[in-house]
């Protein structure tokens, strides 16, 4: 990442605003989406509003009347369950529903090159049986080129058999366990379509002539992914992307590509751990777990494709004690368990905490500069420890209230953290990293 300017903050600072109004407690960890067997869809047209406060015509997937969304629902579904969708199309052109990765059966409507297709004012049914756990795309089947970019794409989750939402596993196996888990529904658009689409000149648009101004975490562009689910003010774009842990946590992250492009997502704090593609886990063989899994920091996602990682910060081995103890707190650590499997046995961090003990009252290596001496972020609690907070000026940082540990995590395209070439935007958001003790739902 690159520093920001202190004028390009300031409609991130006006956003952070709002940040304050949320962020104890409230639930940012866990993916928000809709469950069961039967999903009634309805495709129309609707506005979004970008991270620089344009507004675009979409084409969404609407839920019992309610207005469209973009994305579509996250549908999360039972491994197993047959999974029927009833497609109302109210658009003014045909449409179509495709599931990669699942045998789809269609019926009603009219033929089209990928699916059957509604045309407008029509139904179409789709049914398929959720036989693979993982984490998969839909999106429109009828243009798609166009589609797509228009809005029509969700994702779905399908949980193994056996899910336990207590003690979740991605792939009904202990190497896939997690404690949070995170979508990354990645969505480009070309705004020249959507507006050629909303002023009736569809026919001059040029699919071959694809320049995106807009980049999409979950259907919102940064720093708009940062703000809650459900915010009044952005009706249609109801999902955000923030993913939170405690130090230890185990987050699963699940990205989708449902762009044009492909976009490398790049996780500061830590390497994840790569479990699987295209919900299949990356295994030698059954009953072998995600043995194949491989370490990575940037995670480029192909338009269609999907993955699966866990990340994991705990902080060991920086060489200094971050939560800033020294010998005259007179703190002692435990370490009798294990923390990740909770057997017997020291693992080298304190049982409460997470504290690695070996660095336990190290001081800091270096000298903190004074106050006066430096820029601040509106996400840092004036003290460098986790936990912590101290003076700010006037004006600056403040939104921080926890103390936590802010990691930008984004596209490592530089364009594409831009809203219609304004800084910051597109596919940008922050892990935050709670001290422990701190509500994450
Ligand atoms: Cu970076």
């Amino acid at each position: 990442m690159h520093r920001p300017t202190s004028k390009n903050w300031s409609r991130l600072l006006l956003v952070a605003g709002l940040l304050l109004l949320w962020v104890a407690g409230t639930a940012q960890a866990k993916v928000t989406g809709i469950s069961g067997t039967f999903f009634d869809f309805t495709a129309k047209t609707d506005h979004i509003s970008t991270g620089e406060g344009n507004s675009l015509l979409i084409y969404g997937y609407s839920i019992a009347g309610s207005r469209a969304q973009y994305p579509g629902p996250t549908l999360i579904v039972n491994q197993g369950d047959t999974i029927t969708i009833r497609l109302t199309n109210n658009l003014p052109v045909s449409t179509s529903i495709i599931f990669p990765g699942h045998k789809a059966v269609a019926s009603g409507g009219t033929a089209g090159i990928l699916t059957q297709e509604a045309a407008p004012g029509g139904v179409v049914t789709y049914s398929f049986v959720a036989d693979q756990p993982g984490t998969y795309l839909y999106q429109s089947g009828t243009n798609p080129a166009l589609q797509m970019n228009m809005g029509l794409v969700g994702a779905i989750i399908v949980r193994p058999t056996g899910f336990d939402p207590a003690a979740p596993t991605a792939y009904g196996d202990a190497s896939t366990a997690y404690d949070y888990e995170v979508l990354f529904l990645q969505t480009d658009m070309d705004s020249t379509y959507n507006e050629l689409v909303e002023f009736g000149r569809s026919a001059e648009i040029n699919l071959n002539d694809f320049h995106a101004t807009y980049w999409f975490l979950n259907g919102r562009n940064g720093p708009d992914t940062l703000l809650p689910d459900n915010v009044s003010w952005l009706p249609t774009q109801p999902y955000n992307c923030l993913p939170r842990i405690h130090p230890g946590d185990k987050i699963l992250i699940r990205w989708v590509g449902a762009s044009r492009d492909a976009h490398p997502l790049h996780t500061h704090g830590n390497n994840f751990r790569l479990i699987a593609r295209d919900g299949r886990l990356l295994s030698s063989g059954p009953g072998n777990g995600a043995d194949l899994a491989v370490s990575d920091y940037t995670q480029t996602v192909n338009p269609g494709e999907t993955y699966e990682g866990i990340f994991t910060w705990t902080g060991a081995a920086m060489d200094w004690d971050m939560y800033g103890h020294t010998a005259a707190d007179n703190i002692t650590l435990t370490d009798l368990v294990n923390n990740e499997t909770g057997a017997a046995g020291p693992d080298g961090f304190d049982d409460n905490t997470y504290e690695y003990v070996a660095d336990h009252e190290k001081p800091m290596p270096v000298t903190l500069p004074g106050i006066q001496e430096l820029t601040f972020s509106p996400f840092y609690s004036g003290s460098p420890y986790l936990g912590g907070g101290a003076f700010l000026p006037p004006g600056e940082g403040g939104f921080n209230q926890h103390g936590g540990y802010y990691y930008m995590w984004h596209s490592h395209n530089e364009k594409e953290l831009t809203n219609n070439n304004i800084f910051p935007g597109g596919m940008l958001t922050f892990l935050i990293v709670e001290p422990p003790g701190v509500a994450i739902q």
